[in-house]
């Protein structure tokens, strides 16, 4: 049997382009080196001679990309000496901000908005023991409370406007090039605060600057049609959609993705509920690959813009979440086979069977 050495997490596989010291403690749950896979039913419907990738970040420790930007987010607080954390979250940065938190050693204070978390997401959050605090209001309002909170008291802010989170998420664009040999000609990402293009972004142009790839991708940003305002170009105080993960009406990163769409000659986007939807089932039924609804908007919007993308291109779509974060929305949108009180028979089970 061939050996494989464990993947050690992301810090360590990328130590010298991350600002941390000997001194600083790697908090880490080995996230990271997530698959990048062929997708072979998508890239039929795009009808073209392309090759398109899903980056499946799904795969991480909690589930989601957030875990890349916490490693680096809590070891840095730790370094720091820093003894408890908080975030507003619609609830993957809260999962995955208690799970380092306690790895750390750490409070973790989390604020969500109350009735929009996904299960999957609520119930990691309350195994990693965080101390959450459900608030009549959406991400937003969440997010302005914990912004003035973290200046007032002795906790750390670990939403994307702490720099570091940026820093461990950029690794993922690392991790594409590393496997693709170069960057791919476009890169499809959701975006809810837009944190994590930005940090594709830097991640993409500093291997570029380094000699690390010959090209660098057009970034190519989705937000659910509801929650729309980096395509809309202004700020929605209700925002709505299905993909609870990008209910977010003012992202806190907006200038940077701006940047990161003129810098790359990129293009934002809305997809609606059903197209993202859409999206999610084909990568349930012809691909193998769950993930949550807000992770779909990167292929639903691949879709949409498909007549855009010229022969021979390379594309890749980044999950960004594992589809067992929302229980309700799978059990909810699916076209199976369900067929239940069927008796404990042989011959009745095969005739259910259609045999
Ligand atoms: C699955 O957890 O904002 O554009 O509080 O969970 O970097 O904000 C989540 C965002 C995409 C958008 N996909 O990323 C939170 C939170 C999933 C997400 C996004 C989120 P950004």
């Amino acid at each position: 049997m061939t050996y494989f050495k464990q993947w050690p997490g992301l810090i360590k596989a990328y130590e010298k382009w991350l600002p941390i010291t000997l001194k600083t403690p790697i908090i880490t749950l080995q996230e990271g080196g997530t698959p990048l896979l062929a997708l072979k039913y998508i890239n039929e419907l795009i009808g073209k001679n392309v090759k398109v990738y899903a980056k499946y970040d799904g795969l991480n420790p909690t589930g989601s990309f957030k875990d890349r930007g916490m490693t680096m987010a809590i070891s840095k607080a730790k370094e720091a000496g820093c003894k408890a954390v908080i975030c507003a979250s619609t609830g993957n940065t809260s999962a995955a901000a208690a799970a380092y938190a306690k790895k750390g050693d750490m409070r973790s204070f989390v604020l969500i908005p109350d009735g929009y978390v996904a299960q999957g997401k609520l119930a990691q959050a309350l195994v990693y023991g965080a101390e959450i605090l459900a608030i009549k209001g959406n991400f937003d309002k969440a997010l302005k409370i914990v912004q003035e909170l973290a200046n007032n008291l002795p906790v750390t802010l670990v939403n994307s406007v702490n720099p570091y989170r940026l820093e461990g998420q950029k690794t993922a664009a690392f991790e594409i090039v590393d496997s693709l040999g170069d960057a791919p000609d476009y890169l499809c990402i959701p975006m809810g605060n837009a944190g994590n293009i930005s940090a594709y972004w830097m991640g993409f142009k500093e291997y570029f600057n380094a000699g690390l790839s010959k090209k660098l991708p057009k970034m190519m940003g989705f937000q659910a049609a509801g929650s729309a305002p980096l395509v809309l170009g202004k700020t929605i105080s209700n925002p709505e959609t299905i993909a609870t993960a990008i209910r977010i009406g003012n992202p806190v990163n907006k200038e940077k993705a701006l940047t990161v769409k003129k810098e790359s000659d990129g293009k934002f986007s809305g997809v609606t509920d059903n197209e993202i939807i859409k999206a999610y089932k084909i990568l349930g039924k012809e691909e193998g690959i769950f993930c949550e609804p807000a992770s779909a908007a990167s292929i639903a919007g691949l879709l949409k813009i498909k007549d855009e993308i010229p022969n021979n291109s390379t594309i890749v779509c980044v999950l960004t979440g594992n589809g067992l974060k929302d229980p309700d929305c799978a059990i909810n949108n699916n076209d199976a086979l369900f067929k239940s009180g069927i008796e404990p028979d042989i011959e009745i089970v095969a005739k259910s069977m259609g045999f």
